[in-house]
């Protein structure tokens, strides 16, 4: 994109005949970088703090930002690279929605010259050389350290413990690690049992709608294993109106860390929330500047992540807004 904006600004320049003293416009338009975003959408208070970071990041880095939101639908996704690929940007870069399906249009950009950099969720292919990094978490470990607190709260039970699991999107990166991540410990811990698996696609009114099937189907479990803030606090509505106190009459686990999750450990009504970061929008940038420079750069960056838990100072904790 620089390349055209810079052969565009020079004919401007030439035809304008204004005099070289004022290189302003051509500098500023060939020296942005021009990155296409293409959002998965705004189901969570993770992906709207997401969402702002990266629009906060590309203002401070100068960055000319095409940023597009394919409202949790894949389809929308590859509608908004192809577009990109069309306007020619100077790097494409995505939150995968699914795991799987991207091949084709990531061989366009590909094709097209134009590198690509999966932020967040990560995808699944057999085709090399389709995205040139990846910054975001590591799912399995987030839903190990979940687990993990999990049996240390119940060491002192002797079980069975049973687990109901409110998971997200179905095939995307973060519900296949969380879940396997939760699978690898019980199969390590014989007293705990995964009694019903429900998909609430990160979104708390879903939360809500498999809260209500589980209380229908299987009421009698002890531990919720939430996939994020939103579906945990639409499970903790329904909950409450069931006459069951969250956090205590059940034990709520969850990812994320966002304000109203946090908020809602400190009121006791949620037990654990394993840290999911979405505070990469300064590494994009970088990570950006650098593949389109040439620069070396590093191809998987996991981002920082703690555990937060009804134990903890929240002094500790960080400001959420
Ligand atoms: O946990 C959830 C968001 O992809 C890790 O997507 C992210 C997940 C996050 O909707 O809140």
């Amino acid at each position: 994109m620089r390349k055209l904006m810079c052969f565009l600004a020079a004919i401007l320049l030439l035809f304008s005949g204004s005099s070289c003293s004022e290189p302003a416009l051509e500098a500023d338009v060939a020296e942005r970088l021009v990155l296409g975003f293409a959002q998965t959408g705004d189901e969570s208070e993770y992906r709207t703090s997401s969402s702002n970071d990266i629009k906060r990041a590309a203002e401070a880095a100068n960055v000319q930002l095409m940023f597009e939101n394919a409202q949790q639908k894949p389809f929308n996704q590859i509608k908004a690279i192809r577009s990109f690929i069309l306007k020619g940007v100077d790097v494409i870069a995505f939150s995968p929605l699914v795991e799987e399906g991207w091949d084709n249009v990531l061989l366009e950009a590909k094709a097209a010259g134009i590198p690509v950099i999966l932020v967040d969720r990560i995808i699944k292919t057999e085709e090399e050389g389709l995205y040139s990094a990846f910054i975001g978490s590591d799912f399995k470990r987030e839903g190990m350290q979940a687990s993990e607190w999990m049996v240390e709260r119940f060491s002192n039970t002797q079980g069975p413990v049973r687990v109901a699991e409110i998971s997200g999107t179905v095939n995307s990166s973060p519900t296949i690690g969380r879940h396997e991540g939760l699978i690898s410990v019980l199969g390590q811990n014989p007293k705990f049992e995964l009694v019903c698996s429900s998909p609430g696609d990160f979104m708390r009114s879903k939360g809500k709608e498999c809260m209500q099937y589980i209380l229908e189907t299987d009421p009698d479990f002890d531990v919720l294993f939430a996939h994020n803030d939103d579906m945990a606090l639409g499970a903790i509505e329904i909950l409450e109106e069931n006459g069951v106190a969250p956090g205590s009459d059940v034990t709520i686990i969850s990812f994320d860390g966002q304000k109203s999750g946090l908020e809602a450990l400190k009121d006791g009504k949620i037990n654990c929330i394993v840290e999911c970061n979405p505070y990469v929008g300064d590494q994009l940038m970088a990570l950006a500047a650098d593949i389109e420079a040439g620069r070396g750069f590093p191809v998987h960056t996991f981002v920082e992540e703690r555990v937060f838990t009804d134990s903890d100072d929240v002094a500790t904790w960080p400001q959420r807004s």
